[in-house]
């Protein structure tokens, strides 16, 4: 049972150590919407929305996240016992359209309650079993295949099993070959065009098939499923989707048209923890390989993400990587560390989360903070 009496709303700014870029657009200083929970028995959680600041990954940003949750997710969800937190998204769902992201950060942040109260690690209430995972790394668009061969060499030297390269028409084939021929042909290396292509590009992107890529992200419409099939048909190179699947539903429309062969999993990005599970539990039922992706978090969504990664079926490396490869400080501490061989270790030591939550510093990061309250419920002192 759980019974959420306040639900505090910030906005923390968070500078990248170095701007990202990608296809659609450059995230440099972050701001990060973070809830803190509480229910009616004194127990505190705390989550993060993976909203960004414009709407150039999904629908969803920081500023549409705050009001939908302040409108319409909290009226829903203070005050309001529920028996178990999979009931939480059904709950938001009904006749409530879209606004995943901020749905997302309160599911979660209920999870987090309810793995504090039952005194267990977060990770194992959502079912996982490993206790290390291996993390990969997501490398932004660079101005030229030199500077990118760099920063990939760099990767694979720090470790990380898995390197991502971002690409767009015009920083595609030319930087994938130079990293390739760099790093050799063992390096485990796949592509992400978060929708920078079309089907026209077909034949472009059948080129990166001699490149022995692990997977190619997303290359179509961000919303599309029946073109990804086609472009399926067309490439050897198996296609992950990211920005489509947004429901057990879609990965289904997946696996039903053959529009990708492996899912990246961002709980932000799907309504939270339940619909992950359950798409997790689906693909690994179709035999579909899944891994968690990221989206620039701090270390509240980080913990989030490395609890639902130690899943069995994430079986390829997470977006997973260290909280120095972005920020100069986290908001958590410890900070999220890899190892020389590219594991996050899973905390299991200790209930929620895992990790504490620096509050001094993040209310020195915090531009404003609203706090809502179950009706008739008592502020905290
Ligand atoms: O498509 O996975 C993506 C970052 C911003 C927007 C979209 C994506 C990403 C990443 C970052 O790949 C992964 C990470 O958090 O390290
Ligand atoms: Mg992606």
């Amino acid at each position: 049972m759980i019974r959420l009496e306040e639900l505090a709303l910030r906005e923390i700014r968070l500078p990248l150590k170095e701007p990202f870029r990608i296809s659609s657009g450059v995230v440099s200083d972050r701001r990060i919407l973070l809830l803190e929970l509480r229910d009616d028995e004194g127990a505190t959680g705390w989550s993060e929305c993976v909203a960004f600041d414009t709407p150039m990954y999904s629908p969803d940003t920081i500023d549409t996240s705050w009001l939908a949750i302040t409108e319409w997710i909290a009226p829903r969800v203070l005050g309001r016992s529920f028996g178990d937190p999979r009931e939480i998204l059904p709950a938001l769902e009904r006749d409530f359209r879209g606004h995943l992201m901020p749905k997302a950060a309160v599911e979660m942040g209920m999870w987090v309650v309810a793995a504090e109260r039952a005194g267990v690690p977060l990770a194992r209430l959502l079912g996982g079993t490993r206790t290390h995972i291996a993390t990969g790394i997501s490398l932004g668009i660079e101005r030229t295949p030199d500077a990118l061969v760099e920063k990939a060499r760099q990767a694979l030297a720090q470790g990380y099993r898995k390197i991502k390269l971002k690409i767009q028409p015009g920083a595609d084939v030319e930087y994938v070959t130079a990293v390739r021929e760099a790093l050799g042909p063992d390096a485990p290396l796949m592509a992400d065009a978060n929708n920078a292509y079309t089907l026209a590009d077909t034949h472009q992107l059948a080129r990166l098939d001699a490149l022995d890529l692990l997977m190619i992200e997303q290359p179509l419409a961000w919303d599309d499923l029946v073109q990804h099939a086609e472009l399926q048909r067309r490439l050897r190179t198996p296609i992950c989707l990211d920005e489509s699947i947004t429901s057990l539903d879609r990965a289904r429309d997946m696996v039903t048209l053959g529009a990708g062969r492996i899912v990246n999993i961002k709980p932000g990005r799907v309504g939270g923890f339940a619909a992950s599970l359950a798409i997790h539990d689906f693909s690994v039922q179709h035999s579909v390989p899944v891994w968690c992706g990221g989206m620039l978090e701090s270390g509240i969504g980080r913990a989030c993400n490395v609890a639902l990664a130690s899943l069995p079926g994430f079986t390829k490396p997470g977006d997973l990587s260290p909280s120095a490869r972005y920020w100069a400080r986290d908001v958590v501490t410890p900070e999220w560390t890899m190892s020389d061989d590219g594991m996050v270790t899973v905390p299991l030591d200790r209930p929620g989360l895992g990790v504490t939550v620096d509050v001094d510093r993040i209310d020195d990061l915090t531009v404003r903070r609203t706090v809502l309250r179950a009706p008739g419920a008592v502020a905290a002192v």
